[in-house]
C-alpha cells in the first residue's frame, strides 16, 4: 500500500494528494504535524532528509520533493496520464511546473510566512507587497500561457496541480487574481471544481 507522509494544510503535500485522487489510488496517510516539529524527528528524517512534507513510500521506493512524487506516481501508475505524450508539450508542462515550484511557490510562501507565522500586527508589509507583485507577474504570465485552453497544456496535467494546490489559500492570505487575468480566474475555479482536486481536501 502506498504510504503518504502528509500534513493537511501543506500545499506541497496536497499536490501528491491531488495526483493520488486523480489516479484513483488507495493510500495510507501518515500525519506529520509540522506545527509540532514531527518533520525534524530522526525517524522522519531517515525518510526525508530535508525534514519536510510530503514524502511517499511505495513498493520499496522512498520519494520526496512534491513534484518528484507527482512524476513518480505518473510514471508508476500511468492511467490517466498527467503529462502530454509529445516530448515538446511534455517539456512545456515541466517548464510550467518549474514556474509553479519556484517563482509562484516562493511568492506565496513569503506571504504565508508573514500572515500565518508572525504574531498578529507584526507582518512585514513590504515583504507582502513585493511577494504580491511577484505573484501578479506569475499570474499575468499564466494568462498568456493559458490562451484559450481549458488547462495549461490542453488536458489537465501535473502543471495545473502546481498551481491548483495553493488556490484554497488565496482567500485567507487576501491574495487576489489581477482583474486583467480573467482566464486565470476561470481556470483556477475550474481546477477547484475537479473531482480529484476536491477529494484531495
Ligand atoms: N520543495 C519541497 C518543499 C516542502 C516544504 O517546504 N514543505 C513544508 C510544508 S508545505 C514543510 O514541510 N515545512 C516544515 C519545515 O520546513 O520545517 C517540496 O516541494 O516537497
Amino acid at each position: 500500500m502506498i504510504k503518504l507522509y502528509d500534513f493537511p494544510m501543506s500545499p506541497r503535500a496536497r499536490k501528491a494528494r491531488i495526483v493520488l485522487a486523480e489516479k484513483g489510488l488507495q493510500y495510507e496517510k501518515v500525519n506529520i504535524d509540522i506545527t509540532k516539529g514531527d518533520q525534524k524527528k530522526p525517524e522522519y528524517q531517515a525518510i526525508n532528509p530535508y525534514g519536510k512534507v510530503p514524502a511517499l513510500q511505495d513498493n520499496g521506493a522512498t520519494v520526496y520533493e512534491s513534484s518528484i512524487i507527482m512524476e513518480y506516481l505518473n510514471d508508476k501508475y500511468p492511467t490517466p496520464p498527467l503529462l502530454p505524450a509529445d516530448p515538446g508539450q511534455r517539456a512545456r508542462a515541466r517548464v510550467l511546473m518549474h514556474l509553479g515550484d519556484n517563482a509562484y511557490d516562493s511568492a506565496l510562501a513569503a506571504i504565508v510566512g508573514e500572515v500565518f507565522f508572525k504574531p498578529k500586527g507584526q507582518a512585514d508589509q513590504d515583504v507582502i507587497a513585493k511577494a504580491k507583485q511577484d505573484l501578479s507577474a506569475c499570474l499575468e504570465r499564466l494568462e498568456r500561457e493559458l490562451g484559450n485552453n481549458e488547462y495549461l497544456v490542453g488536458a489537465f496535467s501535473l502543471a495545473d496541480v502546481c498551481f491548483a494546490t495553493w488556490a484554497p489559500l488565496f482567500g485567507p492570505l487576501q491574495v487576489e487574481v489581477p482583474g486583467q487575468c480573467a482566464k486565470v480566474s476561470a481556470w483556477l475555479n475550474r481546477l477547484k471544481e475537479r473531482r480529484g482536486v476536491k477529494a484531495a481536501g
